[in-house]
């Protein structure tokens, strides 16, 4: 019997994606384990400190399976990206009610993710749980409501309203393509932690297609943390205490230089730097450059990162700008940022080759 039209919508988009995994929540079973050492003999580096204090997300072997398996798939055909998106969560309790966030939406993510697919490449989207995803996010932005898409016929059935065919064909024809030819795997997290576990992970995984892998680090990652051994159970309690919060958090390793010169050599590696004060921007971004030895950093700015981004290598500082009127007609910076990307990486697969 054909499968129904619902279960082979949701068996299609659960194929490749590990959403089922439920990073959002908090780890019930565990309570803060106080024997973790909170300090290292020095002669252990930071990086090293953090993945030992730190647990490892109690999924990441189904992670590992699903991406070796995606990687295998692809690997000697086309490209592979990991596309970070997304902002991580800094939890203050272990059972969390609060934790700290960031701004970020997953737009440069889930956008850019669409360019690399219809570029050639197959994706591992390590994304934020909840955040945008490639594809829905066109009708999951709340002005942009699904249903308003929607029109009930006389008999019942549900429809997509004549006046938006021409608008969802186009992308349903591409999800459906990158889902039938098994072109992006779904990786989330929600926390600092989950994160950095995953992006090791997958970076392991990624090492046999080094030169044709390609890392896009669009993720909104958190300069800080709360070291497990400091986490609360339980919910931290307004009354019984000074009745101020103060929270110490610790800088989270810089992890990017492990990165590319251990977890992944042989990639390129494209990260992003955000700042808010334009006047500092070229510099933090030629400084990470030089501090970390990868190949490219996409440089933005908070207000103005829809419109206009700055490419800076060893060689050269290239801006990539759309008009404001252009961004509102539909035009996305993501079709100028993903080619560039993409030539780069030509290059850097040649010249490996
Ligand atoms: O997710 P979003 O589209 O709202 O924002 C994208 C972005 C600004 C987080 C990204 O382009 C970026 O700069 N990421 C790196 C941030 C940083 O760690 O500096």
């Amino acid at each position: 019997m054909a499968p129904s039209r619902r279960n082979s919508f949701v068996h299609l988009s659960r194929s490749n994606s590990l959403e089922f995994i439920s990073t959002a929540a908090p780890k019930l079973e565990t309570a803060v384990d106080r024997s973790v050492p909170d300090h290292e003999p020095a002669e252990i580096d930071e990086e090293t400190k953090y993945f030992h204090n730190n647990p490892a997300p109690s999924y990441l072997p189904e992670v590992k399976k699903k991406v070796s398996d995606f990687i295998q798939s692809h690997a000697g055909k086309r490209p592979i990206a990991l596309v970070t998106s997304g902002g991580t969560t800094v939890p203050l309790e272990n059972n969390t009610v609060r934790f700290i966030d960031n701004f970020s939406a997953g737009t440069r993510g889930a956008t850019s993710t669409e360019y690399f697919i219809a570029n050639g490449y197959a994706v591992i989207f390590l994304h934020r749980q909840f955040s945008l995803l490639p594809y829905s996010r066109h009708y999951s932005h709340t002005t942009n409501c699904f249903l308003d898409y929607l029109d009930e016929a006389p008999d019942g059935t549900v429809q997509i309203s004549r006046q938006y065919q021409d608008q969802i064909q186009p992308v349903l024809r591409d999800y459906k393509r990158a889902v039938d030819q098994n072109l992006m795997l779904f990786v989330p997290f929600t926390t600092v932690n989950q994160y950095l576990f995953t992006l090791h992970l997958i970076s392991l995984e990624l090492k046999p297609v080094a030169h044709s892998s390609l890392f896009y680090l669009a993720a909104a990652v958190s300069d800080f943390f709360l070291p497990t051994s400091r986490v609360s159970e339980h919910k931290i309690q307004s009354k019984g205490g000074s009745g101020q919060l103060t929270v110490d958090l610790d800088p989270v390793p810089k992890f990017l230089k492990r990165l590319v010169e251990q977890w992944a050599p042989g990639a390129m590696i494209v990260s992003f730097k955000l700042e808010t004060d334009e006047s500092i921007l070229l510099f933090k971004a030629r400084q990470a450059l030089t501090r970390y030895g990868h190949q490219l950093v996409i440089g933005n700015l908070l207000q103005t990162r829809k419109f206009e981004v700055i490419f800076v290598t060893n060689d050269a500082v290239t801006p990539y700008r759309i008009s404001k009127e252009d961004e509102e007609n539909g035009k996305e910076i993501e079709a100028l940022i993903v080619p560039n990307v993409v030539e780069l990486h030509k290059k850097w697969i040649a010249s490996h080759e």
